[in-house]
């Protein structure tokens, strides 16, 4: 039994030396469940990335959109693709237009094709400025009345992406 003894000690010392080294790797290991907390936050409030798309069809009447005046209100989020199908529908060489610009007013710089009768236009733009603004016709003729002051306008509201 004497012989034994020295064995058993060597036996508790191993035990007790790779408890430590154990404990140790586990206090000196890399903060993992932080890094990963991080992560997820990071995951969590990083923006949208994708993006809606708007779309519609707009009539180009004498003197208004998809009326005799005025026009349908259009709704879109920040950063949608607003796609507008432009249909020439007015009286005779009567032509009309969509615009978008610092006249609205608004920061957009909008200007379709002026449309006669049958005439089709697709027009896209992204809604990158909050706010509402007006759309309208950009025609004047050379006496009388404009088309935006006949009427030919509508609004478009541009709302924060939350
Ligand atoms: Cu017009």
């Amino acid at each position: 039994m004497r012989i034994m003894w020295p064995v058993i000690g060597v036996i508790i010392a191993a035990v007790i030396a790779s408890a430590a080294f154990f404990i140790g790797i586990q206090q000196t290991g890399p903060p993992a469940s932080q890094g990963t907390t991080a992560t997820a936050e990071t995951r969590t409030t990083a923006p949208p990335t994708s993006r809606g798309v708007v779309s519609l069809t707009l009539y180009l009447n004498d003197y208004g959109y998809n009326a005799s005046k005025g026009g349908p209100t259009i709704t879109a989020y920040v950063g949608d693709l607003i796609r507008i199908r432009l249909v020439g529908n007015g009286s005779g060489p009567i032509r009309h237009d969509f615009t978008l610009d610092r006249e609205s007013p608004s920061p957009y710089d909008i200007q379709s094709d002026r449309l006669r009768n049958g005439e089709e236009q697709v027009i896209e733009f992204v809604a990158n400025h909050e706010g509402e603004y007006k759309y309208y016709c950009s025609v004047k003729p050379p006496f009388g009345q404009s088309h935006r002051e006949r009427g030919q306008e509508g609004t478009i509201i541009i709302l924060p992406r939350s």
